[in-house]
């Protein structure tokens, strides 16, 4: 077939088409209709909405747009794909919210508009419908819109805090907070996280000053699921999406990056749930003023260094001492052996570095200076009490070694791991 004799045919069918739209059959946009022909969008439940239907005759796609008196267009629908309409004809309301825009001169730092109602004004509307053979039909018509309520949710000011972090559970940069100034009361007000994919993680609303989707200051806490046990997210940069709808169904959205690095959560153990204890225990016999000395090993069977704090091992004790009369004390998801025993007037008083200078690697953080055992490394840990004292009425008593993750929790694998029945001998 010839281009020529391709457009004559394709001309025909168009003649043709035209004539039977003309004759009310087979139309590709018929039964038009928009009701009421002016609006009030301001979520009063009176004439907020606008009532559209349509039939469609065959496959098209489908647009919906109002242009403004200065020549201005706003899409409600753009290029939509539907199907016929079979039975009934297609029904969509519009509650006076189109596309996002600015208004002349007017800008936003800190967010965009996704979705927006129109001003009050008077509006051409057109419903347009574009076939797959090129084939265009529109209807327009006159929409009046007043008392639109034009006030924005802004998303004032939106932060995150710090932009880059370490979800481990080492106490340091373990969270990110993301802030905003929310300017007016919202239906929703939602915060995920997004890998490249479009996978998304959620995030929980924290800030309690402010009720839930009010206008005021909100913060959102992302822990990136170390709380709950849960590994993080690889290590990355994420987008951070804030999104807020009004009452109207006008959206805002604030986004931001995020990198997490270092993720991942901690599991150590004491190696086989063995302590060494001296003499060989289970059952010690010491003299009064001598000491109980123990070895074990500390295993950091996870992905990440995990921080710990002295003092280092070798430290011995006296029984009437405890890691704070040493100076060293207990800090957010540090890691520290212990040794407990059932006198000791409080938690696992004797607390010791999960490794020496040569296990673990130091770090500098915000000018501080942290220690780690390595991801996959393992410590032997030695310490011990000098008995300065008893208690006649446990004697023997058991003691016995934990591994505290100080804060966060002793996890049950951990904790009162092989006990010994210590005897102190009075003179
Ligand atoms: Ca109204
Ligand atoms: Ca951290």
């Amino acid at each position: 077939m010839s281009i020529r004799t391709f457009l004559t045919l394709s001309l025909i069918s168009l003649v043709l088409m035209v004539a039977l739209t003309a004759c009310g059959e087979d139309a590709l946009l018929s039964d038009v209709s928009c009701y009421p022909n002016h609006i009030t969008p301001n979520a009063d439940h009176d004439t907020d909405v606008l009532k559209i239907q349509y039939d469609l005759g065959r496959r098209a796609y489908i647009s919906i747009y109002f242009d403004d008196q200065d020549g201005r267009r706003y899409y409600f629908r753009d290029h939509i794909p539907h199907g016929p309409s079979i039975e009934d004809p297609y029904q969509v309301y519009f509650a006076g919210v189109v596309a996002g825009y600015t208004l002349p001169g007017e800008t936003f730092e800190d967010f965009v508009v996704e979705r927006r109602v129109l001003q009050d004004g008077v509006y051409t509307w057109t419903i347009e419908a574009l076939d797959e053979t090129g084939v265009t039909e529109q209807v327009t018509g006159t929409l009046t819109i007043t008392e639109a309520d034009t006030t924005l949710p802004e998303l004032r000011g939106f932060s995150i805090h710090p932009p880059k972090f370490t979800p481990n559970r080492d106490g340091i940069d373990d969270r990110v907070t993301i802030g905003v100034h929310l300017t007016k009361d919202v239906n929703e007000l939602l915060v995920y996280v997004e890998d490249e994919e479009g996978t998304r993680y959620h995030v929980e609303w924290s800030e309690k000053l402010t009720p839930f989707h009010e206008a005021g200051r909100h913060e959102f806490d992302y822990d990136a699921g170390v709380d709950r046990g849960v590994d993080p997210p690889p290590d990355g940069v994420y987008t951070v999406t804030m999104q807020a709808q009004d009452m109207i169904g006008q959206w805002t959205k604030a986004t931001g990056a995020l990198t997490i690095e270092n993720g991942g959560v901690p599991r150590v153990y004491i190696l086989n749930s063995e302590v060494e204890w001296i003499n060989d225990g289970p059952a010690v016999s010491l003299p009064l003023s001598s000491t109980l000395y123990f070895t074990l090993t500390v295993e950091n069977d996870s992905q990440v260094p995990i921080r710990t704090s002295g003092p280092p091992p070798g430290v011995v004790y006296d029984s009437d001492q405890n890691y704070a009369t040493l100076g060293e004390y207990t800090q957010s998801g540090v890691f520290r052996v212990a040794i407990h025993c059932e006198t000791s007037p409080i938690d696992h008083p004797w607390r010791w570095a999960v490794g020496g200078p040569d296990d673990l690697v130091e770090i500098i953080h915000h000018g501080e200076s942290y220690h780690y055992l390595p991801a996959g490394a393992r410590a032997r840990v030695t310490g011990g009490i000098r008995f300065v004292d008893y208690v006649a009425a446990r004697n023997p008593q058991y003691c016995y070694a934990s591994l505290i993750h100080e804060d966060v929790e002793i996890s049950m694998v951990n904790y009162r791991v092989d006990p010994v029945q210590l005897r102190i001998e009075a003179p």
